[in-house]
């Protein structure tokens, strides 16, 4: 997509003024932000390297902030030394071991609380079991796991010992979770005999047992925690229980001291391939990220209670529940289930038992429950809301709106957040007691980013109308620094199209006449399904490994919950099924996707044709095929199909 193709069609001009009572006590008022972006721009390395002093504790200081003697490969505070578990736990005990660290509600109704001293002790005796088990520092944990506290002890863990954790998704399936294991080189995997999600038990041994099976590479142990109760068969020799292991291990655990750039973590996500990319993180760049954005944009202060409602298998979940919010000494709810769970008050529910101050959801959850109308949310007390934040894709004005009055009544900001697993925390989102705000729009970048939108040659785009490529042209501390095992699919994904000058988001925005960012979409073939990130040739991959497909074409669709929909165009190496009778084979192959990847990434539609529409070339007319799904008039130039009768089998005619 050439950028001249991203005409803006999004006009919005509300605006409003950060609250007056809120901006008189947020930590960053306006003056205040003025003078970070002054700071900023003035020493843009000086104002990282002031803020990883005062923000982080080192064990060992760093004296040079960056090195950026090999881009677009850089360091950050490289030769200090420090321990993320240590700034998430140790240093806040001195200050208060009793206050809440972790607020943990099951979807049944269980509930538990977790003090700063029982998550310390937790961490290291479960840190403890992994040494036992032989993990060292740079060893790879896979975790996939329900949400419970147990999932945040386990990372945490790893980061106690310099292990490398990779946390999947528990809606992915034991083939997804075959890969990252195999990408990975996985020593360890950490898992539960089952969750509870939306009614059901989503049977996580199972899947990790087939996954093992299948996997070339051949994790040494199995930890499982006891949480469904359901009877699983247990390997002996591989496998252990949880609870087993962490009886009679000791509480104390010294931190492994690793240098700033060591690995925290890997995480899967989806690139325009089929192979998912393993985003690599570092320590101390990455936390002081997490820090830093816990506290300019959602203005922790130490009696919030902060609820991030991602699950710790997105970068949210890390970023936002696992260690930003532990980090900043904040106290963070978790909750296992789904919204919908007994009925679509659970939001609010939750905000009112646990007293919610600061909520931050993804748009596709916030126009879920506005379906269900303003008497849900009504029923509850939501007084003790004080701040709203959206992540995952843009949001329109309308559930914005609704989440504005209806959630926030008129009183709460909203802070609308770009980012993405590679970038690590937050970067284009307002600072709430200073920056006004638009529905729509994730506003201006925070400092010490240095965003821009450029054109195909890498020049700025001025026109407030005209979108481009949303680039950031400075390193910041919580980049990504490659992808895990495939250093030149870092290079060719994020830097070549600029000649490494710029890293390239993938995504096209606008920026309007006050400077405020609109984010339009993916420029790439990554779909954005209820804000989670999938590529379409993934999708595509998992349709043509069913023995009854030859080819597919996987294109997205506007979905009015989802924000985004799969359409599926299949070739199959038979016969076309006759119009009408698709359906068996169509649940088939839902069933089949649901089982490759996740139910997540099950098609909406399914259209079987008896070719795909080509170019000359041979490239998929993936624009037709988007228009076909969306059922609009098709305007492109379809003189070079090879057979046109095809367009009628497309639309679902013939
Ligand atoms: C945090 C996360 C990243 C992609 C990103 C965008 C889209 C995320 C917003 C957004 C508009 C937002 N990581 N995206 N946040 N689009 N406004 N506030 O979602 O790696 O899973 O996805 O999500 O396209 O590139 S992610």
């Amino acid at each position: 997509m050439s950028s001249s193709d991203i005409d803006s069609i999004l006009i919005e001009d509300r605006q409003f003024e950060p609250p007056a009572a809120f901006a008189a006590a947020a930590r960053v008022d306006e003056k205040a932000l003025a003078a970070l972006h002054r700071a900023a721009q003035k020493d843009h390395t000086g104002f990282w390297a002031a803020l990883a002093q005062t923000e982080l504790d080192w064990e060992t200081p760093f004296t040079q902030t960056l090195d950026d003697s090999h881009p677009p490969h850089y360091r950050w505070f490289h030769d200090g030394r420090l321990n993320v578990s240590w700034n998430c736990l140790d240093r806040h005990l001195t200050m208060d071991g009793d206050k809440t660290a972790i607020l943990f509600e099951g979807e049944k109704g269980d509930t538990r609380r977790l003090t700063y001293a029982e998550l310390h002790r937790e961490t290291c005796r479960f840190a403890n079991v992994l040494k036992q088990l032989g993990v060292v520092k740079g060893d790879r944990v896979i975790i996939y796991m329900p949400m419970v506290p147990e999932a945040v002890i386990a990372m945490q863990a790893c980061a106690r010992i310099g292990a490398i954790h990779s946390v999947v998704f528990g809606g992915f399936s034991a083939n997804a979770l075959k890969d990252r294991i195999e990408d990975a080189g996985a020593k360890v995997v950490v898992t539960a005999d089952g969750g509870h999600r939306a009614g059901k038990i989503i049977a996580l041994k199972a899947a990790a047992d087939s996954a093992i099976e299948h996997s070339a590479v051949k994790p040494e142990h199995v930890v499982v925690l006891k949480r469904t109760g359901e009877a699983i068969p247990m390997h002996a020799g591989r496998d252990l229980w949880w609870h087993d292991a962490v009886a009679g291990v000791s509480d104390d655990c010294e931190p492994v001291w690793v240098e700033a750039e060591h690995p925290l973590y890997i995480l899967y996500t989806s690139g325009s391939t089929g192979k998912p990319k393993g985003i690599q993180h570092s320590s101390a760049g990455y936390l002081l990220g997490t820090v830093t954005t816990m506290k300019w944009v959602f203005d922790l202060r130490p009696d919030d209670i902060f609820w991030c409602t991602a699950d710790v298998g997105w970068v949210t979940g890390h970023s936002y529940v696992a260690y930003g919010p532990l980090a900043a000494g904040g106290t963070v709810v978790m909750y296992e289930g789904a919204p919908t769970v007994p009925d679509a008050g659970r939001f609010w529910a939750i905000c009112q038992r646990h007293g919610v101050t600061v909520f931050y959801t993804a748009p596709t959850a916030i126009r879920a429950l506005m379906k269900f109308g303003d008497e849900i949310p009504a029923r509850y007390d939501l007084s003790r809301l004080r701040l709203l934040g959206t992540v995952g894709e843009p949001i329109n004005p309308e559930a914005w709106m609704w989440y504005h009055r209806v959630i926030g009544k008129e009183r709460c900001p909203i802070v609308d957040t770009w980012w993405q697993t590679e970038t690590g925390v937050h970067m284009i989102a307002p600072i709430p007691g200073a920056v006004a705000t638009k529905p729509g729009s994730c506003t201006i970048p925070l400092p010490g980013i240095d965003a821009d939108i450029v054109d195909e040659h890498g020049n700025p785009v001025t026109q407030s109308d005209k979108g481009g490529y949303l680039v950031i042209k400075k390193p910041w501390p919580s980049m990504l620094r490659t992808v895990w095992g495939d250093d030149q699919r870092y290079l060719d994904t994020y830097w070549s199209k600029f000649d490494n000058r710029y890293y390239v988001a993938g995504d096209s925005a606008r920026r309007d006449e006050d400077g405020y960012y609109w984010i339009m979409g993916r420029i790439d073939d990554v779909l954005n399904v209820s804000g989670h990130r999938l590529g379409t040739m993934e999708v595509e991959s998992a349709l043509v490994a069913h023995h009854r497909v030859a080819e597919a074409a996987v294109v997205g669709r506007p979905d009015a919950i989802k924000g985004e929909g799969i359409f599926a165009y299949v070739v199959l190496k038979g016969e076309r099924p006759t119009l009408g009778s698709e359906q068996k084979l169509t649940e088939e192959l839902r069933a089949w996707v649901a089982e490759q990847i996740g139910a997540i990434a099950k098609p909406d539609e399914i259209r079987y044709s008896d070719n795909l529409p080509k170019t000359r070339s041979g490239k998929i007319m993936r624009r037709l095929l988007r228009t076909i799904a969306r059922g609009e008039e098709i305007t492109q130039d379809t003189s070079t199909l090879e057979n046109e009768g095809i367009l009628g089998q497309l639309r679902g005619k013939e």
